[in-house]
């Protein structure tokens, strides 16, 4: 179990001042843990970077289009890995995963707008056990839930407990642009496409503005390295909208942008649920309007990633890359039109997978891949046994310290997504199961619906496989290992732990 070092004081609170003066001047006398990691005694920083509806369209994931020169160089310093899976692929299940450490089934949190505080208020959030090593544990951007772009500039459904200092910085994006930007539905922002090629410069937009906090806080934590830093940084782009600086845009010639062909003869061999993510409004895209979304998306991309790159420059000027661990990641995919679908919410290689870089000093050689299927619901143990600490009780993840270490390591050697779907007879389950090879689905377990693809021969998954009598023996083995699997997700109880419907006021870790 964790040593708790920082205890709450007799007047009911952590030390949690708001400014960053108080809180590096704040004097803590606590014994240090016994740091397994650090050879030289300093223990290891971590710097956490999440993008948000990112998926792997990204350079070093061998994109044909997308320039991200800095997650790149991010790659080549660390280990990639080409199979890394999202738990839920919506934004709040899947950030309370991986926040957590546990499957949405044992967070409780299957929504938006929730938090896991309403479900389970003891649980030790990720940054929390950073914190109670007397780690500095700061937020600057969306890590937790927040609706984008409406909450852009507050504390969106965040966690007090996990941080001692939130930024939350609003651009031209949010405060300025809202009325230029197009949407398919005019004046819908956040779940509807949209898009703005903006022409004010980088550093007056939200994620500009998030590099330039991340600067000026690593510079202070630069000044005290007695004191370890889990610095979490979530920038907001590429989500709806998708507004960029307008050099962004040019690098992206619209007629050159890929349509996915074939989608009205790849559905037919589908359940219904596996189109369920489909939205009335996509219907109203014409092939220059899908251009103009796929231009704006990457476009964003390429924005983010030079705010990633700036924060990084961050890092090796101020000569801390020696000593933090760095992770580089998404809260789940997304479409661009495969299947007809856009956006998110399906269970789909390109809504399920994410881009993971782990950088970690000291651990395995730098610019490798680890192609072994694995989880973000992972990064919460392998943080925690890179710094040098035990992991919380309950964590449902693995530790990917010996993938770290040795890329050709199996690991678990697969991954669960999930997701819901809303029926007239009540909500129903579809999870899928990711292995080295196969993706294999099924919807409310196989009685509205089963998928198997085969990504040796159809990375596009273009021909579902679960009716084929030749792969019955497939479907049967990979059937009874899904069950297995998604058995392991629920808490010890059985039961999904459920949201507690009063308004949660903002406390350390009791509702
Ligand atoms: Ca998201
Ligand atoms: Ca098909």
């Amino acid at each position: 179990m964790l040593r708790p070092l920082v205890r709450p004081s007799p007047r009911g609170g952590f030390h949690s001042p708001r400014t960053l003066v108080g809180i590096l001047g704040t004097v803590c006398l606590l014994a240090w843990p016994a740091w397994a990691f650090a050879a030289d005694g300093a223990p290891p920083n971590v710097l956490f970077i999440i993008s948000d509806d990112l998926n792997n369209s990204v350079g070093c994931y061998d994109h044909p289009l997308v320039k991200t020169p800095n997650i790149d160089r991010l790659a080549d310093r660390g280990v990639r890995f080409d199979r890394a899976y999202c738990q839920f692929p919506l934004c709040g299940p899947s950030r309370n995963s991986v926040l957590t450490g546990l499957y949405p089934n044992s967070s409780g949190i299957l929504g938006n707008g929730q938090i896991f505080r309403q479900t389970i208020p003891s649980h030790i959030s990720l940054p929390q056990a950073f914190r109670l090593q007397r780690y500095f544990a700061g937020r600057i951007g969306k890590l937790y839930h927040y609706n984008v772009p409406t909450s852009v500039g507050t504390n969106g459904h965040d966690d007090p407990g996990s941080w001692e200092m939130e930024l939350n910085p609003a651009g031209c994006d949010r405060l300025l642009e809202e009325p230029d930007i197009f949407s398919l539905r005019p004046g819908r922002f956040g779940g509807t496409l949209s898009w703005y090629a903006s022409p004010r410069d980088d550093r007056l937009h939200t994620d500009g503005m998030l590099a330039d906090d991340a600067e000026w806080v690593l510079e202070r934590c630069a000044r005290r390295q007695d004191r370890p830093f889990f610095l979490a940084v979530g920038f907001y782009r590429p989500h709806t909208p998708y507004v960029a600086p307008k050099p962004y845009f040019e690098g992206y010639p619209k007629e050159r942008m890929p349509l996915v062909e074939g989608v009205e003869q790849d559905i037919k061999d589908l359940p219904a649920h596996a189109l369920g993510s489909h939205k009335k409004e996509h219907e109203l895209l014409t092939d220059d309007l899908r251009r103009q979304a796929i231009q704006a998306y990457f476009a964003s991309i390429t924005f983010m990633d030079a705010q990633v790159g700036r924060v990084l420059d961050a890092l090796d000027r101020l000569g801390l890359a020696a000593n933090t661990i760095v992770v580089f990641t998404s809260d789940h995919g997304y479409h661009l039109g495969e299947h007809g679908l856009w956006q998110k919410m399906s269970l789909f290689e390109e809504s399920a997978r994410v881009p993971l870089i782990i950088a970690a000093p000291r651990t395995g050689r730098g610019g490798t891949v680890a192609s072994t299927p694995v989880g973000l619901i992972d990064l919460y143990p392998t943080l925690v046994e890179l710094c040098g600490f035990d992991r919380p009780a309950g964590l449902q993840g693995q530790s990917l310290v010996p993938i770290l270490r040795d890329p050709a390591q199996p690991g678990r050697g697969w991954a669960l997504t999930q997701v819901t779907r809303q029926t007239k007879e009540g909500r129903i389950f579809g999870f899928t199961l990711r292995t080295a090879r196969w993706r294999y689905t099924e919807w409310d377990q196989g009685r509205q619906g089963r998928e198997l693809y085969d990504h040796e021969r159809d990375p596009r998954e273009q021909a579902n496989l679960a009716a084929d009598a030749a792969h019955a023996e497939q479907v049967r083995d990979l059937s009874a290992q899904l069950a297995a699997a998604v058995g392991a997700t629920y808490p010890e109880s059985g039961e999904i732990p459920e949201v507690s419907p009063r308004v949660w006021a903002p406390n350390l870790t009791q509702p």
